[in-house]
């Protein structure tokens, strides 16, 4: 395939470049997001993109980066849907001479040498600032009963949300997770585990849902047992997309952390200084912030998603 964009003959112009992405799947308004905004900027940038959704499967991501070097594309870049896994296929394209540039999630590789740059959250912090929302939330309560709605098993956000969460509110056993498993990232997924939660779990006084759609299908479920989310079981997800900040604002939800899915113009810059045989940094964290059920108010008519 065609050497790596910044070769010895100097950079190529975009327009020239191919980089191929394998994207998770669909499987949350985090992600149709992320995939728009990914689109839109290489288009803006006049970068062909090749794109591939996996439906939140490893071996289709797999599959893809593969043909993908098959294509000789310039680079590759991707999400990795849980943390393991990736080395074999990333030592094809080291080998192929074809950097890698990971977005929003990261892999548990030792060998960092595998990809160039890990542009995302850091989702301990999202986690923390959960927890932190939560103890300032209940600080008159004497016990308070948590059930979590864990991500996708395995994968970097839900692996460390779940870290972030726990060391804060770790500080006082007042707070005890009663309940935990994964709802997949889904809003249906949310929905079920919610509904069996509240089949065996009495007394929730906290839902911590790792994304806003599992926590919207929490309010389903919740609705249905004919109790109020927001008031007779608070919520606090993560994500802050459209929906989610409309359950904010309307008092099903108490508390959202952001998790910026708009990533897509920093990876052109990322592609773009690779391709000038430039180094970007290793670790590029996204800005982001978090919002009460006034800040929603406010934020809504502006959000981009
Ligand atoms: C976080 C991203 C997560 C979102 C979910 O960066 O990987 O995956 O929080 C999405 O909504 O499904």
């Amino acid at each position: 395939g065609t050497a790596a964009g910044g070769t010895s003959e100097g950079p190529k112009a975009l327009d020239e470049l191919v980089v191929g992405f394998a994207q998770v799947g669909a499987e949350s308004g985090w992600r149709t997001a992320n995939t728009k905004d990914i689109q839109a900027a290489f288009k803006d940038a006049d970068i062909e993109l090749k794109f591939s959704d996996a439906q939140q499967k490893q071996e289709n991501q797999i599959k893809a980066i593969r043909s993908y070097i098959q294509q000789g594309v310039d680079y590759i870049a991707f999400s990795p849907v849980v943390e393991t896994g990736w080395d074999a296929v990333l030592n094809e394209a080291k080998a192929a001479g074809i950097p890698v540039v990971l977005t929003d999630r990261a892999v548990d590789s030792k060998d960092d040498s595998l990809y160039v740059t890990f542009l995302g959250s850091d989702f301990i912090e999202e986690g923390k600032k959960a927890g932190e929302w939560v103890v300032d939330e209940f600080a008159d309560a004497d016990k308070v009963n948590i059930v979590q709605l864990e991500g996708t098993t395995g994968a970097a956000p839900a692996i460390d949300r779940a870290e972030g969460f726990a060391e804060v509110i770790g500080a006082d056993d007042k707070f005890e997770i009663v309940a935990s498993q994964t709802g997949d990232f889904t809003r249906a997924g949310g929905k079920q585990v919610m509904e069996a939660m509240l089949k065996s779990n009495p007394d929730i006084d906290l839902v911590y849902a790792h994304n806003d759609d599992m926590g919207l299908g929490a309010i389903e479920a919740i609705e249905a047992a004919g109790l109020v989310p927001g008031k007779d079981i608070k919520i606090v997800t993560v994500d802050a997309v459209h929906d989610g900040m409309q359950a904010l604002a309307d008092g099903k939800i108490n508390f959202i952390v952001e998790c910026s899915p708009l990533l897509g113009k920093q990876l052109v810059d990322v592609i773009s200084t690779l391709n000038d045989g430039g180094t970007p940094e290793k670790r590029i964290v996204t800005e982001e912030t978090t919002f009460t059920q006034e800040q929603a108010v406010e934020a809504l008519p502006d959000r981009q998603y």
